[in-house]
């Protein structure tokens, strides 16, 4: 006897009952207008979508949600579509709705003596960032995807960034939080209070739960003073080591004023200085590596540059720095700043690359650089590997580009060994494979290896009892339960 193939699912009546909700604008099923919410920015997953969906306001999506789950349609959260593992992409099966969150993009408030911003999910980073800076405030969280990347997101994927060594991740900077809970009931967090010890922090959960769990709205942001004073200088060292000394130079006199400092590989640099136009290297001689680092302070009389320009004098007297510049201006910070932030771009134009977004504690930084440099140079005669990234958070994004003589595609086929030979020392190292990108559906074959006994186990609790039906962005961050921990990406990494 064979058994009946399954009906196919029509979902004709559940797209008439969502545009009623949501309005005509609140809808897209034209490929042409779903097709770019399938693929990832980098081109690494290619999905298929039921639907598009653009809720105005919570009320809308709460009402969305509800009708998705009762037909049983699974859900994905996008926001700028930037994730770095494909944590936004839905999958192939075309079963899947894509909320996007672009019509929820209002800032709903900025209150400066709390100095807190009240920020729907649409609001792309950027946006929030100058908003805060007009009101004469800041806030703390700088990516290099900031033009694109929606609050949502950030918040979702718990995103870390440039200034985290000083303000820590975004979960840091959460005061409240809004969020659609996947029955579609609307979990009202949206306190602004330092201290609220009632019970558990239930806000924490969606931060860094990418989707998973629930999809955030709206959320109190905690600002900072605006910086008076800020210095930036480009600093050649020697290698990770001379780049971890100068760090705790830094700290050792005043942490609080570092406000970033990022690390550059020579390789890395050489490809920004090739691939970016416009980009310069403003120092006689290339290096080994390099060292950005900015400081700043909300005091107008501080003597920051004095203060920099000290430190930077004694590491030179040390050997620790071999040569420095220092911006003169804005025009020449944000051209510093462009030689760091162009890297994930330049490694795109250089050809196939392999992401590894990884931490360790932050003196160990060295040997996972000088390590997983020999490691990958003996497993692929010719790789190159450009790691850069926040070195004062130990969060290092160990790149690796193509070899010149070996294709794309060659190269991406070998992705599955490189995460591998980068994972083991990461390990090695007391370290994390997911530091700053979150898990998303590149990296769930990991989890059972590093997260596995007690941590997953509780962490699929949580998730069957908030999500039984098991339709907020699945196959993201979890392995399936049967899985072997063998499910290798087809291409890149991060
Ligand atoms: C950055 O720090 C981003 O610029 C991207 O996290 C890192 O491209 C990458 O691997
Ligand atoms: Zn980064």
């Amino acid at each position: 006897m064979t058994a009946a193939a399954p009906a196919p699912v029509d979902h004709t009546r559940l797209l008439e009952q969502l545009a009623d909700v949501l309005g005509p604008a609140g809808v897209l099923t034209a490929a042409d207008d779903i097709d770019p919410f399938c693929t990832d920015w980098r081109n690494l997953y290619h999905g298929r979508a039921l639907a598009v969906l653009r809720p105005a306001d919570t009320d809308a999506l709460s009402a969305a949600v509800r009708l998705c789950v009762a037909h049983g349609v699974p859900m994905v959260p996008q926001g700028g579509n930037t994730s770095m593992v494909g944590g936004a992409t839905p999958d192939d099966s075309g079963r899947e709705i894509v909320i996007c969150m672009s019509r929820m993009n209002h800032i709903r408030g900025i209150d400066p003596h709390e100095m807190t911003m009240e920020v729907e999910a649409g609001v792309p980073l950027k946006v929030a960032q100058d908003a805060a800076r007009d009101a004469g405030m800041m806030l703390p969280l700088s990516i290099s995807s900031e033009g694109s990347a929606q609050m949502g997101g950030v918040l979702a994927t718990n995103a870390g960034g440039n200034n985290t060594v000083r303000y820590g991740n975004a979960r840091e900077l959460v005061l409240g939080l809004e969020a659609v809970l996947p029955d579609g009931e609307v979990f009202h967090g949206l306190r602004r209070l330092r201290k609220d010890n009632t019970g558990y922090a239930l806000r924490q959960l969606f931060v860094g739960s990418e989707g998973t769990l629930g999809f955030i709205t709206r959320a109190i942001i905690q600002l900072q003073p605006a910086p008076k004073e800020v210095e930036v200088a480009l600093c050649a060292v020697g290698d990770a080591q001379g780049a971890l000394a100068l760090f705790s130079a830094f700290r050792a006199l005043d942490p609080a004023l570092i406000q970033a400092f990022e690390y550059m590989s020579g390789t890395g640099m050489a490809l920004v200085n090739e691939l970016i136009p416009g980009a310069a290297l403003p120092l006689e001689q290339p290096a080994p590596a390099y060292v950005l680092v900015e400081l700043a302070t909300p005091r107008p009389d501080a003597n920051l540059r004095e203060f920099m320009e000290g430190v930077l004098a004694d590491a030179m007297e040390n050997g620790i720095v071999t040569d420095a510049v220092m911006a003169e201006s804005e025009g020449q910070r944000t051209n510093l700043w462009k030689l760091r932030e162009e890297h994930a771009e330049a490694q795109k134009r250089a050809g196939a690359s392999v992401k590894n977004d990884v931490s360790v504690p932050v003196s160990r930084v060295p040997e996972l650089i000088a390590r997983a440099t020999r490691a990958c140079e003996e497993l692929i005669p010719g790789i190159r590997p450009a790691p850069f990234g926040h070195l004062g958070d130990g969060n290092i994004h160990f790149n690796l580009v193509q070899p010149t003589d070996m294709s794309g595609d060659a190269f991406l086929a070998r992705a599955h060994d490189i995460m591998d030979t980068v994972a083991d020392i990461v390990r090695d190292l007391d370290g994390s494979f997911s530091a700053e990108h979150g898990v998303g559906q590149l990296k769930p074959y990991m989890m059972a290896e590093w997260r596995g006994g007690a941590e997953l186990a509780t962490m699929r609790r949580i998730k069957a009892a908030l999500d039984p039906l098991n339709l907020m962005n699945p196959g993201k961050i979890f392995p399936p339960a049967t899985s072997v921990p063998a499910s290798a990406p087809a291409s890149g990494a991060a």
